[in-house]
């Protein structure tokens, strides 16, 4: 059903048309608790949302909205193994990934739990070897390069973890990501690597994806060319996959190939053998921690009621500011260096997810569904985009993240960058008025230039540290905030046609770029020319 035809959207959409006018200056004013009030805790994040332009009754209304769309029965449901990825027909079950040992969640009748800690362990055992030397590549020295080959799921989550987590990675190993089948990525990434010093890890769900397979063979030429003898294929790559046929055709040793499962998503596979770089970085006590901090979040966001559910409060607010407010983006803006992918890795988690224009049942939506997610650390977004957010005509909500302690405390360096945080927040939702501008001595035709209307939303989730746990915590935080607002907007927020789509496009004209004799094109005009003109212009 759409969800635009239940009661609860209905007097949503009367409430905001009653209370879009409110200030958060007002609001504040009347209230001197909301800044403590409008506050939740959990799994070790503070969030304060009281700077989001709602009341108590926009609360009750949008947990009422979520009760009606029985977010808590489909959460269940995805918890327990139903197959809620209804196009494809496949359970949705990442948070098995972090599942403990021991614990039971069935798949078609079978415990998958302890094969998934079978595969956690044989990685675990991997890692330690690579990590201590004991595994030597082809010409017996240790391994020193690690180059993650993969693309889009298999790509996003490892790169991010990779810097998020890089304070706590075994220095001498050095990590670098081949993703995309421009051919100057692989070139720079492997330009200054010994062959016999490099392990590739083909990290492929599908192990049938272009640019992947790509890469993975260019680099076994690269790695040939100097080690000579196929054989030292089983030193140098392992592969992370569902496919053992495909891995061995390439001359992976399937002893050396980490499985996964068709249930995990790839948008949702850092924690699965996808995170093998991350395994290989953190060892396995490390990622241990990770995955803790994955699991506690999912039995936060399981078992919290409603008005304290971290995940449910975020999810739905991001649906009060894209489906009331027509706000068309959510700014994502962390205050911590090591976080500088943390907005590219959410992109696909939220986009892929939630970009969708049909409900489950293939009805045309009449609202607005997943908002473009975009952001970049702090402070440098100050010092670009956040102009815009203070004074320009889009209202784009923010979440700030940041952490008390730095884990790399200099001088005054973190007072300063925390200082940041709460002065962008409070100037976004307080604004300055012509009033003050005009106390301040602000020349009359310079007021309205300095004049900041506020009332501009965010939340501010504060962590005590940026650890393993933490990041773990993070990560799970935004699937379950995506998971929230696909079932409120009632859309299939786990199959991803779009990128389907652009896989099969592309192979089409891949022969016709590649023929001696002109092809038959049969495309548009412009297709057709386009590729007549890079035929000519290539040679
Ligand atoms: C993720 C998507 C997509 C996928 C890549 C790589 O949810 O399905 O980003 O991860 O296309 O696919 P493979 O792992 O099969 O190479």
């Amino acid at each position: 059903m759409l969800p635009n035809t239940r009661p609860e959207w209905a007097a949503l959409q009367k409430h905001y048309e009653a209370t879009k006018g409110a200030h958060l200056r007002d609001l504040f004013a009347a209230d001197s608790a909301r800044g403590t009030r409008l506050t939740a805790e959990a799994v070790g994040i503070y969030l304060d949302y009281s700077k989001n332009r709602i009341t108590d009754e926009t609360l009750k209304l949008l947990f009422a909205l979520a009760e009606a769309s029985d977010l808590k029965g489909r959460t269940a449901a995805m918890f327990g193994g139903e197959k809620i990825n209804i196009t494809e027909g496949r359970a949705v079950l990442h948070t098995a990934l972090r599942a403990p040992r021991g614990a039971t969640v069935t798949v078609d009748g079978k415990n998958v739990v302890p094969e998934v800690h079978a595969v956690l362990d044989a990685m675990g055992a991997f890692a330690d070897r690579v990590r201590s030397g004991e595994w030597t590549g082809h010409t017996g020295k240790p391994i020193k390069n690690v180059v993650n080959i993969g693309i889009g799921g298999s790509d996003l989550g490892p790169v991010m973890a990779n810097e998020a987590l890089r304070n706590y990675a075994q220095r001498n190993l050095n990590f670098r990501f081949l993703s995309n089948v421009d051919g100057t990525d692989f070139a720079e990434t492997v330009r200054d690597l010994d062959p016999a010093e490099t392990l590739f890890i083909v990290c492929s769900k599908t192990f049938t994806t272009q640019e992947t397979m790509t890469n993975a063979e260019s680099a076994r030429q690269w790695s040939l060319a100097t080690l000579k003898d196929t054989s030292s294929v089983a030193k140098h790559f392992v592969a992370v996959s569902t496919n053992a046929a495909e891995v061995t055709k390439f001359g992976i040793d399937t002893a050396n190939m980490f499985g996964f499962w068709d249930w995990v998503g790839g948008r949702y596979s850092m924690d699965s053998a996808v995170g093998l770089s991350t395994m290989l970085a953190l060892g396995s006590e490390q990622f241990a921690e990770l995955l803790s901090g994955f699991r506690a979040m999912d039995e936060h966001f399981r078992t919290a009621p409603l008005a304290q559910n971290l995940p449910a409060i975020m999810g739905l607010l991001s649906v009060w500011y894209g489906s009331f407010y027509g706000a068309e983006t959510v700014a994502v803006l962390p205050y911590d260096q090591y976080l500088k992918r943390f907005p590219a890795y959410l992109q696909q988690l939220t986009m892929e997810s939630n970009g969708k224009r049909v409900t489950l049942g293939g009805d045309a939506v009449t609202y607005q569904t997943g908002s473009v997610y975009w952001g970049e650390p702090g402070t440098n977004g100050q010092h670009s985009f956040y102009q815009l957010i203070h004074q320009g005509t889009k209202l784009i909500p923010c979440d700030f993240i940041a952490f008390c302690k730095s884990l790399n405390p200099v001088g005054r360096h973190h007072d300063l960058l925390m200082a940041n945080v709460f002065a962008q927040a409070e100037a976004l939702a307080f604004g300055k008025t012509a009033e003050q501008c005009r106390a301040e001595k602000v020349p009359e035709p310079l007021v309205p230039h300095k004049t900041f209307p506020g009332n501009r939303p965010s939340n501010v989730l504060l962590v005590d540290k940026l650890t393993p746990f933490a990041l773990g915590s993070l990560v799970a935080l935004y699937e379950h905030i995506v998971f929230t607002q696909g079932v409120i907007w009632n859309i299939g927020s786990f199959d991803q046609w779009g990128v389907e789509l652009g896989k099969a496009l592309a192979s089409k004209i891949v022969p016709e770029l590649e023929s001696a004799s002109a092809p038959d094109l049969k495309h548009d005009t412009s297709t057709n020319a386009l590729i007549t003109r890079y035929r000519a212009g290539k040679k």
